[in-house]
């Protein structure tokens, strides 16, 4: 008898049937979906096709774009552009917001195409992030740059490993894996692990002595107690968090011996990154705050590439950075 795996398509439009939703999710997911298998073929020919090169620019962030920050952001725009369903994008790899289907949209798409860039030329693991918030259909059209409380869906794919997790609005975080068809299949449940045996840290370690005093002492204090584990790539990192649990953090950098670096706003940007694994983090159990203990989830973008520390993962650890942070708060 020949058997089937559940895909992604087939739990989506369950799903949507079972709360009565439109087929426009669908249509939009499908989307992306399409645009992260051809993502991954690109990224696993990239050194026999020569694309792990530079492209010859600079991005909005003021980073040298890479041929393959190109290539996914174009492959994105093409996909998200054909579902019809898109309102307009904000990319890391644009300046400025992408305008699509602006009067028959349905969704705004928040786009991190191609993540850990520092992989790409090694062949290592990247990641592709991507939030979605609903267009107000009751009423006029308020903030097109929703706070991460606001989205209805949140995902990301480890590329070229063929991973992809999705949390949906109090639906739960969901991770599936690409079969010999490039189906995404075999829905399973994430929730962050209760017992710290398998929680482990991951932060860039060579930027510990700038951290605020506070992260500092929490780090001597506390790394004797769990593995450290550090890829470069959030997508990579936070795959790890979501099934051992623990914590990720890119903190503020304030004691930089130039202080002309310091970060006080941190590294990684709020739409397309922070708020993304936030609200998949959160869906699995877990919490995520900035540097004064705000919830990621609850911060109103004034900006579409605006800045953030992260503190996410399991909550716990997360309560204790935060009283490392505020200890009066
Ligand atoms: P790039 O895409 O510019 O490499 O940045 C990747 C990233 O935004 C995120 O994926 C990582 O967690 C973090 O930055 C890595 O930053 P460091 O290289 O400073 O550790």
């Amino acid at each position: 008898m020949l058997t089937f795996d559940e895909t992604f398509m087939d739990f989506l439009l369950e799903h949507q049937e079972r709360h009565n939703r439109s087929y426009h999710f669908l249509i939009l997911m499908n989307s992306i979906l399409n645009a992260a298998k051809r993502i991954q073929y690109y990224y696993l020919t990239g050194a026999l096709r020569g694309n792990l090169g530079l492209a010859g620019s600079t991005n909005v962030q003021g980073e040298e774009v890479l041929r393959m920050d190109w290539i996914a952001n174009e492959v994105v725009k093409h996909h998200l552009a054909r579902s019809g369903r898109v309102i307009h994008v904000v990319s890391e790899e644009e300046k400025d917001i992408i305008p699509m289907n602006v009067e028959g949209g349905r969704y705004f798409v928040y786009f991190d195409p191609m993540d850990g860039s520092s992989n790409v030329p090694h062949n290592l693991p990247i990641g592709s992030l991507f939030g979605i918030a609903k267009r107000n259909l009751e009423g006029p059209e308020d903030q097109h740059l929703r706070a991460g409380r606001d989205y209805i869906a949140a995902g990301m794919f480890v590329i070229p490993t063929g991973t992809f997790t999705i949390a949906l609005k109090n639906a739960g975080c969901w991770r599936f894996h690409i079969d010999e068809v490039m189906n995404y299949v075999k829905p399973t449940r994430m929730d962050l692990p209760e017992s710290r045996k398998t929680w482990e840290l991951s932060f860039n370690s060579a930027h510990r002595d700038m951290f605020a005093e506070g992260v500092r002492n929490w780090i001597s204090r506390t790394e004797a107690r769990y593995a450290f584990r550090y890829l470069g790539a959030l997508a990579g990192d936070f795959h790890r968090i979501l099934t051992n649990g623990g914590l990720f953090m890119y903190p503020a950098i304030v004691n930089h011996p130039d202080p002309s670096k310091n970060r006080p706003k941190g590294k990684l940007r709020l739409m397309y990154e922070a708020a993304v694994v936030a609200f998949m983090c959160r869906e699995a159990g877990g919490e995520a705050i900035d540097e004064d203990g705000r919830p990621i989830l609850d911060i109103l973008p004034e900006k579409p590439h605006q800045r953030t520390a992260l503190y996410v993962g399991s909550k716990p650890l997360v309560e204790e950075i935060r009283q490392a942070l505020h200890p009066a708060g």
